[in-house]
């Protein structure tokens, strides 16, 4: 595998037959997940991707399983928990800055997840593994997974890449910050948004915030600050990469997953820091082209079109 990953995803109701939930009658069922959307991402680039999770023995999880297994992700590990039901989620987009998401996974079958659910050997033959700062927030058990998969990606030499996705809906701000904090000081690549480095650290400057996340642990920070780009720091370098610019956001959920999907691509395909962070504007811009939290993902061919096609400042 190039990439393992963990994390929760979920049927998503967006509705239909009025943009906002309290009137809608109709509604579209989708899937989404952070970390199964970023290993779709990744899938459809030509990466080899596992996703570890569990889902309920229930329709909807079997509907899941089989959608992300028919992306080609590596569901080998993932487990079908018959005391919890999958989670859902219900998602409206007023605008590219008012979205709004009502969760119903208090006790889901991901929330189950456990030490005991990880393979080592598995994780072991990663390159990378992947974890948010939201698989996390699920459960006490879950925290407890988290962290194990990480000294067994350390014991082994695999490299972990950390992405805040802080869900204030999820857990109080203190044990968040309190977590996402021990997370990232355990991480080589942490790529927070601003807003999530500003939660973390008090600070708002993207320099001093890569500098902060450095000292605290990783070698490598990309801090994404939206339409604009994304800062890389590493000991010896540091960068602002310009987005692409596009016209209109249609749903800008998953954009910071796609945004991870690219630069985890880039940086499997061994490209330089500037390319790879590159990548990742280019796929986070996509993705927020289509409705739904994954279905804008580009495969290879569509995000090479798209990067040349870009009128992106010159890099
Ligand atoms: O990053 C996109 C995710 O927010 C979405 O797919 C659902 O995982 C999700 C969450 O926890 O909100």
């Amino acid at each position: 595998m190039d990439v393992v990953t963990i994390g929760e995803s979920m049927a998503v109701f967006s509705p239909e037959s009025s943009p906002l939930m309290r009137y809608a009658a109709t509604y579209s069922r989708k899937f989404g997940g952070a970390e199964s959307n970023v290993a779709i991402g990744l899938t459809r680039l030509g990466h080899d991707v596992g996703w570890i999770s569990k889902v309920g023995n229930d329709e909807l999880g079997k509907g899941l399983l089989s959608f992300i297994r028919g992306e080609g992700v590596d569901v080998s590990q993932v487990k079908i928990e018959h005391s919890a039901p999958t989670g859902l989620y219900f998602k409206e987009v007023r605008s590219a800055s008012n979205v709004r998401v009502e969760y119903y996974r208090k006790g889901s079958a991901a929330s189950k997840l456990t030490i005991e659910d990880l393979n080592e050997a598995y994780i072991a033959k990663a390159k990378y593994i992947h974890v948010t700062g939201i698989t996390p927030a699920l459960s006490e058990s879950c925290y407890e997974t988290i962290i194990h998969m990480i000294k067994v990606a350390r014991e082994n030499e695999v490299k972990v890449i950390f992405d805040p996705n802080l869900r204030k809906k999820l857990w109080s701000e203190e044990r968040a910050r309190e977590v996402l904090l021990e997370i990232a000081a355990q991480s080589d690549i942490v790529m927070p948004g601003v807003s999530e480095g500003e939660f973390m650290f008090g600070e708002t400057d993207p320099e001093k915030l890569g500098e902060l996340f450095l000292n605290h642990g990783a070698s490598l920070v990309v801090i994404k600050v939206g339409a604009k780009g994304a800062y890389y720091f590493t000991k010896e370098e540091s960068k602002l990469v310009p987005g692409f610019p596009v016209e209109q956001v249609v749903d800008p959920v998953g954009a910071g997953d796609g945004f991870a999907a690219g630069v985890i691509s880039g940086l499997l395909d061994q490209l330089p820091l500037t390319r790879a962070v590159e990548r990742g504007n280019a796929v986070g811009a996509m993705a927020t082209q289509i409705p739904g939290d994954f279905e804008g993902l580009p495969t290879r061919e569509e995000i090479e079109q798209f990067m040349n096609s870009s009128d992106s400042e010159d890099i």
